[in-house]
């Protein structure tokens, strides 16, 4: 049995497979196809975007996917950079993207620095007719300098006041536990198995 997880980011990928390693079921990435084209995400929601990676990938395989859109909503600036969260300083590049969301909250105060993590997981598989569908979310605060090494994208700036660290600060595993993602993917692995039509 075979699962596509619809992602290109190793940072996601690793984070699917640390928490899905179910061992009768063999999970792929789209970093195991480079080759796979650019997939348009047009949709205004993490659900539409979801839905549109989902679908595209397993039109191609005809498999279970699950595809995966996130991003940072920091509430001093209405919820941006939201959907555009990848390529918010134009190219998919972490640092800028970071170095932007720090210009552009320059002077806000640390109290002031709230944000929310996003993660919206689509599960979508040729014999079912209805995608599976979850949310999760993390609380935090953004902090007025990077800090830490693991991780990927905002996991620098993304200081969680109950660990007194940042999300590069601890380890995939305790990422796992607390982000986003983690939430999002331990509510899937709840309902997928009793939904999926193999
Ligand atoms: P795929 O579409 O191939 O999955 P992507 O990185 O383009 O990869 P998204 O369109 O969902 O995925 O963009 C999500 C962005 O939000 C991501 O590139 C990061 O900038 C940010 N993000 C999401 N989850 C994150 C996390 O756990 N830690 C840090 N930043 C995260």
């Amino acid at each position: 049995k075979e699962i596509i997880i619809a992602t290109k980011n190793p940072g996601k990928a690793r984070e699917f497979k640390r928490l899905f390693d179910d061992q009768e079921i063999e999970l792929k990435t789209l970093l195991d196809f480079p080759n796979f084209p650019e997939i348009r995400e047009t949709g205004k929601t993490f659900q539409e975007n979801a839905t549109i990676k989902a679908h595209a990938v397993m039109d191609q395989f005809n498999l279970p996917v699950i595809a995966d859109d996130s991003g940072l909503k920091v509430d001093a600036l209405y919820g941006q950079p939201g959907v555009h969260s990848a390529r918010y300083a134009g190219d998919h590049n972490d640092a800028a993207n970071n170095a932007k969301l720090l210009s552009e909250l320059g002077g806000v105060p640390l109290e002031k620095r709230t944000a929310q993590f996003v993660s919206t997981l689509v599960f979508a598989n040729p014999k079912n007719d209805q995608d599976l569908v979850v949310e999760g979310s993390v609380n935090g605060l953004i902090a007025t300098l990077p800090q830490g090494d693991d991780g990927f994208g905002y996991d620098p700036l993304f200081y969680v006041p109950e660990l007194d660290k940042t999300m590069a600060q601890i380890t995939l595993d305790q990422k796992n536990q607390i982000s986003h993602r983690g939430n999002a993917i331990k509510k899937l692995e709840k309902l997928w198995q009793d939904w999926i039509i193999w």
